[in-house]
């Protein structure tokens, strides 16, 4: 182990990452679930998703990192400081989506380690602690909630309502996180500060040019599970006047999402992800569909009117083809904003790096929304190519990424530097 020293601000200056080993170490973790069109699935609590928490555990311990597993299996990895101050935290998460990329979730965690294994390069020792954080379940596609270890970590869930969730095939959480040995014991820390690297996964900033996203805060979003209940019945002889056709009111409901999405401002976003339809027999009317609504906007208040037109669109087809339809939202979190100092602090840190920055808001939802509810936080956006993101041809440039993880590294020791004095 090179010797430690505390820091310099002399040192500070010209310190780097070693993007080479950052984007060997997502090569290498991207193999763990990868897809034969070049992307990962590594759905959450799968053995997949063990293998890939094991894999990031073992690389963190490299750096001298004590390994804590919290109730719903998020892992906290803490490189002691000099001082006995509350950790500065970083990280994301390693679940994917059923057809994701080898970067949304996995660059957050792995930015992180890079910064631990360049303080061992520079031999120095800060004076908080620094933690990688890996948050559990964080894209919500095979349990709801999205987002789900941050939001027990922040209280916005409780721990047995999220261990009870089930998914498709009645697997409960509780059950999975047992299955791969994540069911931890261990207190989960507090934090004096937590920054998240992640692909923008939009396309704002490269098609600006941009390099660094200094992320301001997150859209609000209300997810809903819809089941529309009408009548199984003959595709032949049943008259079209005496259909109750759940498929065709599902199609109605879809068109609105969309229509609802168009006419309300703030940035709206619509979408139905899911479809089910049952019995799903080409000469059968369906009776039975479930489907998802995906709700986002930047205002609360816009996001509450977008869920009563959803909600009067849906009376208004039950009423017209005399079906059933029941809402149960599954998510509800406000749009957030993070710690106005700590957006500062990635801002200034990517002009002393000489990299382009600007302010952005992220449509897409994060651990670090959830933390920020118990500490400030902040998040570092680099480009992906053609904003594509939750798809396997998710792809990002070497160079943006160890430009972010700079960015990453200059931040948490600004804060380390100045915080806490
Ligand atoms: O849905 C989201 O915004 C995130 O990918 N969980
Ligand atoms: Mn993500
Ligand atoms: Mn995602």
């Amino acid at each position: 182990m090179t010797s430690i020293v505390s820091i310099d601000p002399q040192t500070r200056e010209g310190l780097r990452c070693n993007g080479t080993r950052l984007w060997d170490s997502l090569m290498t973790l991207a193999r763990i679930g990868a897809t034969p069109a070049g992307g990962v699935r590594r759905l959450t609590l799968t053995e997949l998703d063990g293998e890939s928490r094991r894999l990031v555990i073992d690389w963190l311990r490299d750096c001298g990192c004590g390994i804590r597993i919290d109730a719903i299996g998020n892992i906290h990895a803490t490189r002691p400081g000099t001082e006995d101050l509350d950790p500065i935290g970083m990280g994301s998460h390693l679940d994917t989506q059923p057809n994701g990329g080898r970067f949304d979730g996995a660059y957050g965690v792995l930015a992180g380690l890079e910064v631990l294994r360049s303080l061992d390069d520079h031999g120095i020792r800060t004076r908080h602690p620094v933690n990688v954080t890996i948050w559990t379940n964080e894209e919500g596609s095979r349990f709801t909630p999205v987002m789900m270890g941050s939001g027990v970590y922040a209280g916005a869930f409780t721990l047995e309502h999220c261990l009870a969730q089930r998914d498709r095939e009645g697997r409960s959480v509780g059950d999975a996180l047992d299955a791969i040995g994540f069911a931890g014991r261990d207190a989960a820390p507090a934090l004096a500060a937590y920054f998240e690297p992640h692909i923008e996964q939009g396309p704002i900033l490269e098609a600006e040019g941009i390099t660094i996203g200094a992320v301001e805060g997150a859209l609000g979003q209300r997810w809903f599970d819809v089941l529309i209940t009408g009548q199984d019945a003959h595709a032949g002889p049943t008259p079209l006047a005496m259909r109750r056709d759940a498929l065709l009111g599902a199609a109605r409901i879809i068109a609105a999402v969309r229509r609802i999405a168009e006419e309300h401002p703030d940035e709206a976003r619509g979408t139905v992800g899911e479809l089910s339809v049952t019995p799903n027999s080409r000469n059968v009317i369906p009776g039975r569909v479930a489907l998802t609504v995906d709700f986002r906007n930047a205002r609360d208040e816009t996001l509450s009117r977008m869920v009563d037109a959803l909600r009067a669109e849906c009376a208004a087809i039950a009423a017209s083809d005399r079906l059933e339809i029941g809402l149960e939202e599954v998510v509800y979190f406000p749009p957030c904003h993070f710690d106005p100092a700590l957006v500062t602090l990635v801002e200034q840190a990517a002009a002393r790096l000489g990299h382009s920055h600007r302010r952005i808001t992220s449509g897409a939802g994060h651990d670090a929304v959830y933390v920020a509810r118990r500490h400030p936080a902040a998040m570092i956006f680099v480009p992906c190519e053609g904003g594509i993101s939750h798809n396997e041809i998710e792809n990002a440039q070497p160079e943006h990424l160890a430009a972010g993880t700079d960015v990453l590294l200059e931040a948490v020791l600004a804060f380390d530097r100045d915080a806490a004095r």
